[in-house]
């Protein structure tokens, strides 16, 4: 699967057109390395949109750059693309313009099978700000399908960690989670973070970061589901780095995340 969040399409509509269209040209970096990979399915995990105000054409263009990934996508809303009044997900149809996209739109959670696969994806929606929101705890057990991914939008608390951040995501829930994989979004950097044994969590990063501190981004992650039941990361870059295998990956040692 491929694996990103935070992309914010949109976030420059009304400023520099120069920078609006960069951050375009970044997310069909996301859709090509998906091609290139020939992943089997997305996960967006918060943020894809940066506000409810974008233009018209960013919604436009974000429905072509889904179709053309040819693959299903499920979508778990952040805390800037939240669903309820006023969602930029009830402007424009974009399961429409990308068949086989689901969008979580439940606050309480909800389970998505994906088009043609023996994957689970859960997830919450976020509402309109409420800072008491938790992605991961009391979260419901394993569905049917062989792979159970989780999918979130929030900040994990660790020792370095600020406390005063909202959308809190503790280790205890993705250990409790028995799920194989979480998928993150919320911090610009990438990085793995504690899980347990049975879990392999990580932020993707920001394609494209807004903040200017992180020490990884600009990446997607592709997330190898293997035949022995184990979970394999590799970071791709958007452009033209190369990638960064599972074991070189950061591990939140020395991060002080970035966080929109
Ligand atoms: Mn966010």
């Amino acid at each position: 699967m491929l694996h990103t969040s935070d992309v914010h399409l949109g976030a420059y509509d009304s400023g520099s057109m120069e920078l609006r269209e960069r951050l375009h040209d970044t997310f069909r970096g996301v859709i090509d390395v998906g091609r290139r990979e020939r992943v089997d399915f997305m996960v967006i995990a918060g943020d894809f949109f940066d506000n409810a105000r974008v233009r018209e054409e960013t919604l436009k263009y974000a429905g072509e750059q889904l179709a053309r990934l040819e693959r299903p996508t499920v979508i778990a809303p952040g805390n800037h693309d939240h669903v309820g009044p006023g969602s930029v997900y009830d402007r424009y149809d974009l399961e429409a313009a990308a068949p086989g996209l689901r969008i979580l739109r439940t606050p309480e959670g909800e389970s998505v099978t994906v088009d043609g696969l023996s994957v689970d994806v859960w997830g919450r929606a976020h509402t309109e700000q409420d800072p008491k929101f938790t992605p991961f705890n009391d979260m419901p057990a394993r569905g049917e399908s062989a792979w159970q991914i989780g999918a979130g939008h929030g900040h994990f608390l660790h020792p370095r960690a600020l406390l005063h951040h909202s959308f809190h995501i503790r280790a205890e829930h993705l250990e409790a989670s028995d799920r194989d994989y979480i998928a993150l979004g919320h911090w610009e950097q990438l990085t793995r973070v504690a899980a347990g044994p049975r879990t392999v969590a990580a932020y993707s990063g920001a394609p494209e970061p807004l903040g200017h501190t992180q020490s990884v981004g600009g990446r997607v992650l592709v997330v190898d589901l293997m035949e022995d039941g184990s979970v394999r990361l590799t970071a791709h870059s958007v452009e033209e780095s190369p990638a960064i295998d599972h074991d070189d990956l950061p591990f939140l040692e020395g991060i002080a995340p970035d966080v929109h």
